[in-house]
């Protein structure tokens, strides 16, 4: 029989390419030499580094999905969600200023937009020179987003948008805002658009007091009549499964990405209780603490494999949203369990920003709400095997 690697219970590395691994390589150097060095602070001091976005664009981290004719790298969702896995093994905020770029606002402009939009804007976001974000949500439209009241009123030769939308990642820091608001011309039907800093009455202040992802800065988007010309309207989708159609992409990849951030608290939790000495024996020789360790490691190991699955068959063209659902919940929640062993593991330290697990926990809990909270995704698999309606 085969030796056990603790680290990879799975075997999860035979399961990728040359390609995969390559890309997942220079994410893990990115993230280790890069952002890890820089966290501990901007998470304390809540700065985000907008310099962050050109790095991870010169590292070829923003939109790895994209045709290379458009600036991206022509890579595949596993390898998306390698990457997401790498970030997040150091923030979750850093891998929600990636995916937001990658799959909320590139996806839709590729997916979804004219060949002037993309050629205009895919290879500056490509690069991280320009900054995106992606406003569906509003003050009373969150889980319900098909409750939103911005609407886009017609006017000669374009639209004006008139609304706001509430916690909105990079929004503060963003040159590109790609915002779904109701069309009064196409019969109040969902439509994305896609505005740029400096608009006429467009304004993008900052939400503070952030108790969690604290290294990403969130906005709102305040709309008072922007005017627009038909140009920045989205021609190749509508209704809700536009916004739909890019958190697809984006849950999927918070799914890898929560692992590599339970990783991090996994292998701390461990080395902690190997170095700690209690009632004379390390805290690892304790038959509670290993239970805890092997049931981090078993939710690890079975979590990758899930959105390993997902991310051929996102690629295959076989990925239900159900499917994704199912990943993108069980594995946050999986995660934020696992953060808050390890803070627990660690004691009195484990309050303690140098050993970072406290801030992994505080960043789930906004992971485990964002893009459809743990709830809302029980009501979606719910709603899938009985066929009953149970949101309202
Ligand atoms: P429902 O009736 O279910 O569907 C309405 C239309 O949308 C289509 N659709 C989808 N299409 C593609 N993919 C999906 N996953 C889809 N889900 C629904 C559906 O087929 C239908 O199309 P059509 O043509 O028939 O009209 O809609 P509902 O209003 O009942 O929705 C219920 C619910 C709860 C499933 C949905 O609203 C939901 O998922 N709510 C959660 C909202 C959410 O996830 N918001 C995320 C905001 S963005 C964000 O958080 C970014 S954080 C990023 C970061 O910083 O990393
Ligand atoms: P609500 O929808 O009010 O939910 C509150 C509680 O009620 C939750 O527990 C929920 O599960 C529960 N609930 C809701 N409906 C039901 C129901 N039918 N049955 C049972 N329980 C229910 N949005 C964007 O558009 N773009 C972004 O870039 C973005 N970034 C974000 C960054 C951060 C830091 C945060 C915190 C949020 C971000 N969001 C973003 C918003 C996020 O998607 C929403 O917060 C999320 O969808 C939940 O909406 P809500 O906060 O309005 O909560």
């Amino acid at each position: 029989l085969a030796a056990f690697d603790w680290q990879d219970p799975f075997r999860l590395e035979d399961q990728l390419t040359d390609d995969e691994r390559m890309i997942r390589d220079a994410a893990r150097a990115y993230a280790a030499d890069k952002l890890a060095p820089r966290v501990i602070e901007a998470y304390r001091e809540e700065t985000t580094d907008p310099a962050i976005f050109a790095e991870m664009g010169e590292m070829g981290l923003l939109g790895v999905t994209i045709p290379e004719e458009y600036g991206g790298v022509g890579a595949n969702y596993v390898s998306y969600g390698l990457v997401a896995r790498e970030i997040e093994r150091v923030d979750s905020g850093y891998r929600s200023m990636m995916s937001v770029q990658s799959s909320l606002v590139m996806y839709p402009i590729h997916a979804y937009g004219s060949e002037e939009q993309r050629t205009r804007y895919l290879p500056k976001l490509a690069s991280g020179e320009w900054i995106g974000c992606f406003g569906l949500t509003e003050p009373d439209a969150g889980s319900d987003p098909g409750g939103m009241k911005t609407v886009a009123k017609k006017t000669d030769g374009g639209y004006a948008l008139s609304g706001s939308k509430m916690w909105i990642s990079n929004a503060p820091i963003a040159d590109v805002f790609v915002v779904w608001a109701k069309s009064e011309a196409h019969g109040g039907k969902i439509r994305g658009f896609v505005l740029e800093k400096g608009m006429k009455g467009l304004s993008t202040p900052k939400i503070e007091g952030k108790l969690s992802l604290r290294a990403s800065i969130t906005g709102e988007i305040v709309m008072d009549g922007v005017e627009v010309g038909e140009e920045a309207l989205l021609p190749h989708v509508e209704g809700l499964k536009g916004p739909f159609g890019c958190l697809n992409r984006a849950r999927y990849g918070i799914s890898w990405g929560v692992m590599g951030a339970a990783e991090f608290c996994w292998h701390a939790a461990r080395q902690y209780g190997l170095d700690r000495t209690q009632f004379g024996r390390p805290l690892a020789q304790t038959q509670l603490f290993q239970k805890k360790l092997a049931d981090m490691l078993s939710e690890i190991a079975l979590g990758l494999q899930g959105s390993l699955r997902v991310g051929r068959l996102l690629d295959e063209g076989e990925a239900a949203p159900e499917m994704i659902s199912l990943v993108k919940r069980n594995n946050c929640g999986k995660a934020l369990d696992i953060a808050r062993a390890a803070r627990d593991m660690h004691g009195g330290n484990g309050i303690s920003e140098e050993y970072q697990v406290f801030r992994h926990m505080a960043n789930l809990e906004t992971v485990n709400t964002y893009e459809g909270t743990h709830d809302v995704h029980a009501l979606i698999l719910g709603r899938a095997q009985t066929g009953l309606q149970a949101f309202f």
